[in-house]
C-alpha cells in the first residue's frame, strides 16, 4: 500500500488528450490577464506570502477568521466586494492537506481498468449482436475513478449488524457497475452478453438501474434524470426521522448520489437542496460527475458548470468539495507564487475546456498557458506531451480519496463534489471529449487496440478486435485484493433483499367500526379515512410504523386534529410557542413527530412516500406511508416518481383527496380531477380505487395492508378521497370480494315485474347520483334499475385482459370468464355508467359486459362552479343518468322516442346546452 503513484502515470492520464489536432487549431482564450491599474505584484506576492505564513504557523481556521475579519474591515472602509458565492476555480483540498491513499494504487487501476475495458466491451458486443440495441461507454468511461475509489474505500455493504450505505448510481454508468459486479463473480459472463437483452434464455441484463427488473441487484431507478438527487435527499432525511423517532438506531450510515452535470439541469435536481442544508443532512454526499457535457454537447459551452453549481449549493449551505485539477498540477501550482494560474483556470468557459481536450500538448501550451508569459514560464520545462497528461482531479484517484474522505468527515451539513473528468476518458480517436461521445456504441478495429492499449488489457490484437469479456483468475492479486476490500466493507454494493419481517396482526377489530356506517351523521369520504388512520395511529402493532405525508394540505383533508396526538416531525423539536399553543388542535412539531408535514411540495411528498415504501428493504423497517394530496397535483404532476416508485416496489398508500371533477366544487379548470383514474393505469403494480363509502375504504386499507406487509406483495394502492358529505351507510352484506375486484351490487330494484330494466353503474360520490336516478327511473318510468358500485375500473379491465390472454393461450381448455361478464353476463336491461372522471374510464370494459355501454364521465376542463352545476354542465347527474337509461331503452325499441323527448323537458335538460368537453 502505498499514495505513490508516479508510476501509473504513463497508461492512464490525459487532461488534454490528443494524439491529434483534428480542426487544426482557431483560439481558445487569447486575452491576457486583466491587470487592475495600480496593481504592484511585489505587493501581491507579499500578501500572499504572509497569509501562507499564518496558514503555516497557525493553521486554516486562523487564516479564514483573519479573511473574515479583512472582508468586514474592506466593506467598513468603503470597498464594495462584489457578492460571491465561488471559490477560485481550483481544487478545494490543497496537495498539503491531502490524506495518504491507503489502497495499493496501481493494482486498484489495474482493477479499474479491467472494468472499464468490460463496461466497454458489453456495449459493443450488444451491439454487434442486435444492431442498435443501445448502452452506453463514455459516461462511465468519465466516473470510473469516482465509483472505483468508493468501491475501494468508502461504500459500506448492508449487514446484519449495520444498516450500510445507500448508494445511487448514475443510470447510463451501469455497464461499469455490471463489469465490477463480473470481476467479484456475482454476475456471469452470460448475463453480460445478454445486457439489454433480458428476455434471452438464462436471462440477462436491463440497460439502467431497474429494482423491478433485478429485485436482488438494483435498489434504486436513477434513469429518469432529476429523480434521484431528489430522492436521495429525502431518503437521507428519512433516516434521519426513523433515528429521531426511535425506529432505529443512529449510525453513521451515509447516502451517496451519483449524477451528471447535465442532469443538474433538471428542477428535481436542484430543488430540495436547500431542505438537506436545513435538515443537516452530513449522512449526504452528492457527487456531480462534471464532465462538461451532456448528450447533445456542452452543458454551459459558454460559462462554467462547476462554478455554477457551487455557488447554487454553497449558497443553499452545502459544504462544496471541488476535485478539478489532478497531482500533475501541485507541482505547477507550488511555482505560481502570485496567483496567475489558478485566475486563468477561472477565465475559461466550459466550451473552451472540451476544445482543449481534443487537443496537442503544443495547443494546450499556446491556448492555455499562452495568455501571459509569465504562465508560460511555469510550464516551460516541460515538454508537450507531458501538459497533454495533466490530469483532471476526477480521474485522480488521491483527489478523489482526499473528497471522499473529507465529504464523510464533514459534520452538520450536506456535501456536494464537484470533479471534473472527461466524457469519454480513454476512448481516444473513438469519442474522448467529443460532442458525439454520449451516443457511441461501436469502435473500429483500431479503436479498440488503442483503448486496450491505453489500459494494458492483456489481449493481443487479433483476440482484443472480438471484445472479449475478460476476467483474470480467482487467484488473481487483481480479484483477490478486489474480494479483500469488499469484504472490509461488509460485502457488495449495489445488493438489494428485503429485510424486514411480516406483520402478523389482521386488524379485524381496527377496521369494523367502519363497516358499519355513519348512522346517517354526513361525512365524506375523506372524514372516513382520517377516522381509519388516526385508528391505525393508534394500533399496537403498526401505530408507529404508519407514515402520514402531506404538502401542506392537512387542514383542507380534516387531519389538523393529528397535529397534536402525534406531532409534525422536526428535526430540532419546536423552538417557538405555536401561535395557536392554546387551542387543542395546535401546530405541534416534535423530535419524534409522526407526521411528515412537506410543505408545497408534491415532489419531496412523492420522495418521502418512496423512502417510507422501501424501507422494508432499505433499512428492513415495514414503515408503511399514507401520502395524501390534492388528487389533481399527483398523477398529473409527479407521475414519473409514481412510475419510479412502482419499479423500486415501493408499497403503501397514495390518497388522491378532493377527487372528482365535479365533486371538488368551485376550485374550477386547475383543481378539479377527472384524470387520476386515467393515468394511474399504465403503472402495473398499482391498484386503483374510486370508493363511494367508508366501508368500501375500510376494506380495501385492511386488505391493502395484509397483503403488503403481511403477504410482502410488491404492489401499492391509489385511492380517491372526496370531500362530499353524506350518510356512510353499513356495508350491504358480504361484498368485501366485490369491492375488491372492483365491482358489486349496491342495491337491486325492488320491482320485480317490469319489462323495463337496467343496470346503473356508478364510482366514488357519482354513485349517489345514480341512486337518485334509480328512484327517478322506477317512480317515473316504471324501468327497475340495479345499481352497482365499481370501485376499480383498473381492476376489472385488468382482469378482463388477463383473462382473455389465458384463453387465448389455452385454446383447448374451458375458457375462463373475466370477474366483469361473471357479474354482468345475465344482467338484463340497458347498462349505464356515470363517473367523475372521463368517459374512456367506464368504456375499457364495455367488450366484456353482455350488451353496449352508456357512458357518462367528465371529459373537458372544470369550471368554477357548485357540484350541482358541475354535475349539470357536465352531464353526470341523475337527470343526465335518467335520460341516458331511457335512451338506451329507446335504441333497443322498448320505449318511443317521445317518451324520451319528454323526460329531457320533464328533467329539465337543455338539450342545446354547451359541451363540456370542448367548451
Ligand atoms: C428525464 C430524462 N430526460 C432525458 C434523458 C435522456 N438522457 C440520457 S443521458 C442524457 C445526457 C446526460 O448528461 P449528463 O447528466 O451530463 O451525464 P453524463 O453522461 O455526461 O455523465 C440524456 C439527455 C433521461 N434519461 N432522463
Ligand atoms: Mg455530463
Amino acid at each position: 500500500m502505498n499514495g505513490d503513484h508516479s508510476d501509473v502515470m504513463n497508461n492512464e492520464t490525459t487532461f488534454l488528450n490528443n494524439e491529434t489536432s483534428v480542426n487544426g487549431g482557431t483560439h481558445a482564450n487569447e486575452t491576457s490577464i486583466p491587470v487592475p491599474h495600480g496593481l504592484d505584484d511585489q505587493e501581491v506576492k507579499e500578501w500572499l506570502e504572509s497569509l501562507d505564513s499564518v496558514l503555516e504557523s497557525s493553521g486554516s481556521e486562523v487564516a479564514a477568521e483573519i479573511l473574515e475579519r479583512l472582508r468586514a474591515h474592506a466593506t467598513v472602509s468603503g470597498i464594495d466586494l462584489p457578492f460571491t458565492a465561488n471559490t477560485p476555480y481550483a481544487n478545494t483540498i490543497p496537495a498539503r492537506l491531502e490524506p495518504l491513499f491507503p489502497g495499493d494504487q496501481e493494482l486498484e487501476r489495474r482493477i479499474k481498468s479491467l472494468i472499464r475495458w468490460n463496461a466497454l466491451a458489453m456495449v459493443v458486443r450488444a451491439n454487434r449482436v442486435e444492431h442498435n440495441i443501445g448502452g452506453h461507454i463514455s459516461t462511465y468511461a468519465s466516473a470510473a475513478t469516482l465509483y472505483e475509489v468508493g468501491f475501494n474505500h468508502f461504500f459500506r455493504a448492508r449487514t446484519p449488524e449495520f444498516e450500510g450505505d445507500t448508494v445511487y448510481f448514475q443510470g447510463h454508468a451501469a455497464p461499469g457497475i455490471y463489469a465490477r459486479a463480473f470481476l467479484e463473480g456475482r454476475i456471469s459472463a452470460q448475463k453480460l452478453e445478454n445486457f439489454r437483452r433480458e428476455l434471452k434464455p438464462g436471462g440477462g441484463l436491463s440497460s439502467y438501474p431497474h429494482p423491478w427488473l433485478m429485485p436482488d441487484f438494483w435498489e434504486f431507478p436513477t434513469v429518469s434524470m432529476g429523480l434521484s438527487p431528489l430522492m436521495a435527499i429525502y431518503q437521507a432525511r428519512f433516516s434521519r426521522y426513523l433515528e429521531n423517532r426511535g425506529l432505529k438506531p443512529v449510525t453513521d450510515a451515509k447516502v451517496w448520489a451519483f449524477l451528471g452535470d447535465g442532469e443538474t439541469d433538471e428542477p428535481e435536481s436542484l430543488g430540495a437542496i436547500t431542505l438537506a442544508s436545513r435538515e443537516k443532512l452530513d449522512n449526504l454526499i452528492f457527487v456531480v460527475n462534471c464532465n462538461l457535457q451532456r448528450l447533445d454537447g456542452p452543458v454551459r459551452g459558454n460559462g462554467q458548470i462547476i462554478q455554477e453549481l457551487e455557488s447554487a449549493f454553497r449558497g443553499a449551505g452545502w459544504n462544496v468539495i471541488k476535485v478539478l485539477w489532478g497531482s500533475e498540477w501541485d507541482p505547477i501550482l507550488e511555482r505560481d507564487t502570485e496567483g496567475l494560474l489558478v485566475k486563468r483556470m477561472g477565465q475559461l468557459v466550459d466550451g473552451e475546456y472540451q476544445k482543449l481536450v481534443v487537443e496537442s500538448g503544443a495547443y494546450v501550451r499556446q491556448h492555455f498557458f499562452g495568455s501571459d508569459p509569465r504562465l508560460l514560464q511555469l510550464v516551460e520545462p516541460l515538454p508537450d506531451e507531458a501538459l497533454r497528461r495533466l490530469r483532471l482531479g476526477g480521474h485522480d484517484p488521491r483527489k478523489v480519496y482526499a473528497a471522499y474522505k473529507a465529504a464523510v468527515e464533514n459534520k452538520g451539513r450536506p456535501t456536494v463534489i464537484l470533479a471534473r473528468t472527461i466524457k469519454g476518458y480513454g476512448l481516444g480517436e473513438a469519442g474522448e471529449g467529443k460532442n458525439v461521445t454520449h451516443q457511441q456504441k461501436k469502435l473500429n478495429e483500431e479503436e479498440l487496440q488503442v483503448f486496450r492499449s491505453r489500459f494494458g488489457i492483456p489481449l493481443n490484437d487479433q483476440d482484443c478486435i472480438e471484445v472479449p469479456f475478460y476476467r483474470p483468475a480467482e487467484d488473481s492479486i487483481e480479484i483477490q485484493y478486489l474480494r479483500a476490500r469488499r469484504e472490509a466493507l461488509g460485502g457488495y454494493v449495489p445488493k438489494r433483499s428485503v429485510r424486514s419481517q411480516p406483520l402478523v396482526a389482521d386488524h379485524d377489530e381496527l377496521f369494523k367500526e367502519f363497516f358499519e356506517g355513519s348512522e346517517g351523521r354526513e361525512v365524506s369520504t375523506t372524514m372516513a379515512y382520517v377516522g381509519m388512520l388516526r385508528k391505525m395511529l393508534r394500533d399496537p402493532e403498526m401505530g408507529k410504523l404508519i407514515v402520514p405525508i402531506v404538502p401542506d394540505e392537512a387542514r383542507t383533508f380534516g387531519m389538523e386534529s393529528l397535529f397534536r396526538t402525534v406531532g409534525i416531525y422536526s428535526s430540532v423539536g419546536q423552538r417557538y410557542q405555536p401561535v395557536d399553543v392554546n387551542t387543542l388542535m395546535y401546530y405541534k412539531e416534535a423530535k419524534d413527530g409522526q407526521i411528515l408535514e412537506e410543505g408545497i411540495t408534491e415532489a419531496g411528498s412523492v420522495a418521502s412516500f418512496i423512502a417510507a415504501g422501501s424501507a422494508y428493504a432499505t433499512h428492513g423497517i415495514n414503515t408503511i406511508p399514507f401520502f395524501i394530496y390534492y388528487s389533481m397535483f399527483g398523477f398529473q404532476r409527479i407521475a414519473d416518481f409514481i412510475w419510479a416508485a412502482a419499479d423500486m416496489r415501493t408499497r403503501g398508500f397514495l390518497l388522491g383527496g378532493t377527487a372528482g371533477r365535479t365533486t371538488l366544487s368551485g376550485e374550477g379548470l386547475q383543481h378539479q380531477d377527472g384524470n387520476s383514474h386515467v393515468l394511474a393505469l399504465p403503472v402495473p403494480n398499482l391498484l386503483a380505487y374510486d370508493p363511494a363509502f367508508a366501508y368500501e375504504i375500510a376494506v380495501i386499507i385492511q386488505d391493502g395492508i395484509r397483503r403488503m406487509y403481511k403477504e410482502g406483495e410488491n404492489i401499492f394502492y391509489y385511492i380517491t378521497l372526496m370531500n362530499e358529505p353524506y350518510a356512510m351507510p353499513p356495508m350491504p352484506g358480504d361484498v368485501k370480494d366485490g369491492i375488491l375486484r372492483g365491482l358489486y351490487k349496491f342495491r337491486a330494484s325492488e320491482n320485480k315485474k317490469s319489462k323495463l330494466r337496467a343496470q346503473l353503474f356508478g364510482s366514488g360520490s357519482i354513485l349517489r347520483e345514480a341512486l337518485q336516478a334509480q328512484d327517478i327511473l322506477g317512480e317515473k318510468y316504471g324501468v327497475a334499475a340495479d345499481v352497482w358500485s365499481v370501485t376499480s375500473y383498473k381492476a376489472l379491465y385488468t382482469d378482463a385482459v388477463e383473462t382473455e390472454r389465458w384463453n387465448r393461450l389455452h385454446p383447448g381448455e374451458k375458457p375462463r370468464v373475466p370477474y366483469v361478464t361473471q357479474t354482468l353476463g345475465d344482467a338484463p336491461g340497458a347498462l349505464v355508467a356515470a363517473s367523475d372522471y372521463i368517459k374512456t374510464l367506464p368504456n375499457m370494459i364495455s367488450k366484456w359486459l353482455p350488451r353496449r355501454l352508456a357512458t357518462l364521465g367528465t371529459d373537458g376542463f372544470g369550471r368554477s362552479e357548485g357540484r350541482q352545476s358541475l354535475r349539470d354542465f357536465f352531464e353526470v347527474d341523475a337527470r343526465f343518468i335518467t335520460l341516458a337509461t331511457l335512451h338506451e331503452l329507446q335504441q333497443d325499441g322498448k320505449i318511443e322516442p317521445s317518451v324520451v323527448t319528454k323526460a329531457i323537458k320533464d328533467l329539465g335538460i337543455d338539450p342545446e346546452k354547451a359541451n363540456p368537453v370542448i367548451s
